[in-house]
């Protein structure tokens, strides 16, 4: 049995985000051992996402995928790669990176709207992101606007704690939107989740989440998957994540040593 319907690969392909009950439901104790070694051992990329004074805590950090046991067996033997594979509709699913990202109970801060193609060095159409948290969301959970995978142009990418411009040209991006302020021009889809759900989404899909005032946390674990249109894209800066000396030029597929093939058909 294929872990995704036609009418969930339908429905990402029209509104570049789709949620799915209970994909992961097997993988909660997994991944949240991940995540919790994860914060103890935080990698070169980890970051605390608050300014001084602010309440709460919002730690992220990403790419431990192989030194993170739990992670790695995550990606190797759960149904992850072939649904992405298949709601990207791709006969292939390559591994990207792994995210992690916490806010602690009493975290106002949001997690700005963005779309994530922009500060990755990657083209293409055949593009997935799963969000999985692994504690019950209600208003924290990551909130899209349909449609806005195709979008004409990136939205300015920003960075997350200074709120400035990530690169420094932008002049060639759309300004950041406020979708709750205009709910007539955007359609906004967010789902109650609960530990082990999913919602899948496309690199371009606009998204954003609201803080987390509820006493309890919510941790949640990105895993980011690149199918058969998918290569190397310059920008006007340093990506992120980076990964320095990657070696690859414009046009070519991502190095498969670094990035692994994890499903094919
Ligand atoms: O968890 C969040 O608040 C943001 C997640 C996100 O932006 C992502 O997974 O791409």
């Amino acid at each position: 049995m294929t872990p995704v319907s036609d009418e969930q690969i339908a429905k990402y392909a029209s509104d570049g985000a789709v949620y799915i009950s209970g994909l992961f439901a097997d993988w909660v104790e997994t991944i949240s051992a991940g995540i919790e070694r994860n914060m103890r051992e935080p990698g070169p990329y980890a970051s605390e996402n608050l300014k001084p004074g602010e309440r709460g805590r919002f730690f992220d950090d990403y790419c431990n995928w192989q030194r993170i046991p739990e992670f790695f067996d995550f990606i190797m033997r759960s149904p992850a790669g072939e649904a992405a594979a298949r709601l990207m509709r791709s006969s292939s699913a390559q591994i990207f990176h792994d995210h992690v990202l916490v806010k602690e109970p009493g975290t106002a801060k949001p997690t700005p709207w963005h779309q994530d193609a922009p500060y990755y060095f990657v083209d293409g159409e055949q593009t997935l992101s799963f969000w999985i948290p692994v504690d019950p969301v209600e208003d924290a959970t990551l909130r899209f606007v349909a449609g806005s995978h195709k979008w004409p142009k990136f939205v300015l990418p920003i960075r997350w704690l200074s709120e400035e411009n990530f690169y420094q040209r932008s002049d060639e991006y759309l300004p950041v939107p406020d979708p709750d302020a205009d709910p007539e021009s955007y359609r906004v889809l967010e789902w109650r989740m609960r530990p082990g759900d999913a919602v899948a989404f496309h690199y371009k899909t606009l998204h954003g989440a609201r803080g987390n005032l509820t006493e309890r946390r919510r941790r949640a674990f990105s895993l980011r998957w690149l199918g058969d249109d998918t290569v190397f894209a310059m920008r006007p800066g340093r990506t992120s994540p980076p990964f320095p000396g990657h070696g690859m030029a414009a046009g070519q597929k991502l190095r498969e040593d670094w990035f692994p093939m994890i499903w094919e058909r």
